[in-house]
């Protein structure tokens, strides 16, 4: 992409609303645009991550064996009379009214209505184990909507929902999709940390969050700080397996770590002293197993080995995508900007050209511009007329984690030069070593 065609819409003036730092930086780095409190337009940057973002989530839940599929944002109230939902949920339901006056609703998550279509469809053992999930915006009129994306009104989340025989085999589908977001997670360059929490309107007693630790975090965490040695690395779970599944579960699970819901300071205090810590995090997501609360009250039963109907076991799980871009700005920027980690940038490098229409200088961007897009890169060329300074300034502002600068100068040399946006450091080489050290460091993440 050349930057004189795009549409960046960078703001000089620090917006006087943002209270958050990664609030700031995507309103300044044109990523959003408020449209009313709470509910954001996604320009073109901002939609490019968050589509990465999606990618990410598509990839690894096809990885773990669960369905894509696509449910509607608006729903009939009926099916949440079914479940004595449509009264609990209070005041977050945005409720809404059709010509004819029937009761509709926004969807703020989708139990009822995949609970509705399953009934439909299965009435057997035999199509268990099913986990279906979606990428979907949901509205929850939130009395606080605050920090830009990050409590939103609408959002964007992944919500996924198991079906099972038994508690047995829900509980591997819990634990199959804690390991699938611990690697999901890490992919997006975030250590997101799973803690025992209260599971509020969804229901159940098996609950776990994953926090990503920042001191603008809403939640307050308590937690052994042995849990953030933990990283998940490249592991080859079989995501079938009962056992692997479970190790990782038990793995990431059994030291303290939880949320202020459910805090035990007695249970803290057997943490040694120097490893307990209070902190703040950014809850990125959450995973549920509610056992037959919304089977039973909608009927959605299957015949079991034993010829008899019994209703079937359940668990859903989210992951908010769109709060993940503040969560990700917040966890890694600086004074300058954003700092993008490679899995999530909205273009692999920039390219800044320190003297646009000299044509030796004009021809080295370009080349270099083709050879990345060859390579399956995207490059963002600054070829606007402006001065270096300011160049850099945007660079830095969006956040590229490289930057190629190209002058004059370091052309007579024959080289260009290759800068890391998170150290800072140059090194110069020939324009065609710089293409390659790219493609080196995007192998197996672009
Ligand atoms: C699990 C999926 C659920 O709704 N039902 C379907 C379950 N869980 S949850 O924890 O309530 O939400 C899942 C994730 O969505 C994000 N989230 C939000 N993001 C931005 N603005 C909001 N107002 C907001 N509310 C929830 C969180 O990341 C949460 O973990």
């Amino acid at each position: 992409m050349r930057l004189s065609r795009y549409f960046l819409p960078v703001l000089k003036e620090t917006p006087s609303e943002a209270q958050i730092v990664s609030h700031r930086l995507m309103l300044r780095a044109g990523l959003i645009k408020q449209s009313a409190a709470g509910i954001y337009s996604w320009l073109p940057m901002g939609f490019k991550v968050l589509r990465k973002l999606e990618n990410i989530v598509h990839e690894e839940q096809a990885r773990a064996g669960h369905l894509a599929m696509l449910m509607p944002t608006i729903q009939s109230a009926d099916l949440w009379r079914e479940s004595g939902r449509y009264d609990a949920y209070g005041e977050e339901m945005l409720r809404i009214k059709d010509r004819g006056g029937r009761d509709m609703l926004f969807t703020p998550t989708a139990e009822e209505l995949i609970t509705d279509i399953f009934r439909a469809h299965v009435s057997s053992y035999k199509d268990l184990p099913l986990t279906m999930y979606q990428i979907q915006w949901k509205f929850r009129d939130e009395i606080r909507p605050r920090f830009g994306v990050m409590r939103g009104r609408e959002f964007l989340m992944k919500d996924g929902y198991n079906f099972d025989l038994t508690k047995e085999d829900a509980l591997h589908a819990y634990n199959r999709h804690l390991v699938s977001y611990l690697r999901t997670y890490e992919r997006m360059g975030l250590q997101a940390i799973p803690m025992r929490a209260d599971s509020g309107p969804i229901g159940g007693d098996n609950t776990h969050e994953f926090l990503v630790l920042a001191e603008t975090g809403e939640s307050e965490v308590f937690y052994d700080s042995a849990v953030t040695d933990l990283t998940f690395g490249d592991r080859d779970i079989d995501y079938a397996s009962v056992e692997d599944c479970a190790a990782v579960m038990e793995e990431f699970t059994t030291k303290y770590a939880r949320t202020d819901e459910t805090h035990d300071e007695a249970l803290f205090n057997e943490v040694p002293e120097e490893r307990r810590r209070t902190a703040r995090g950014i809850e990125v997501g959450q995973i549920f197993y509610f056992g037959t609360k919304y089977s039973e009250a909608m009927g959605a039963t299957v015949q079991g080995p034993d010829g008899k109907n019994t209703p079937v076991h359940m668990g859903s799980h989210g992951i908010g995508v769109s709060r993940l871009l503040g969560a990700i700005i917040e966890a890694s920027h600086d004074d300058n900007g954003i700092i993008w980690p490679e899995g999530v940038t909205p273009f692999h490098a920039g390219i800044v050209n320190l003297k646009q229409g000299d044509a030796e200088a004009d021809a080295a961007c370009e080349a270099l511009y083709t050879s990345l897009t060859a390579l399956g890169l995207e490059p963002l060329y600054d070829d606007r007329n402006e001065r270096a300074g300011g160049k850099f300034a945007g660079m830095d502002l969006i956040g590229l984690p490289w930057r190629i600068t190209v002058g004059p100068r370091g052309l007579k040399n024959g080289v260009v030069e290759l800068t890391s946006r998170r150290t800072g450091e140059s090194e110069e080489m020939p324009p065609e070593e710089a293409v390659k050290k790219l493609a080196q460091i995007y192998a197996g993440i672009a």
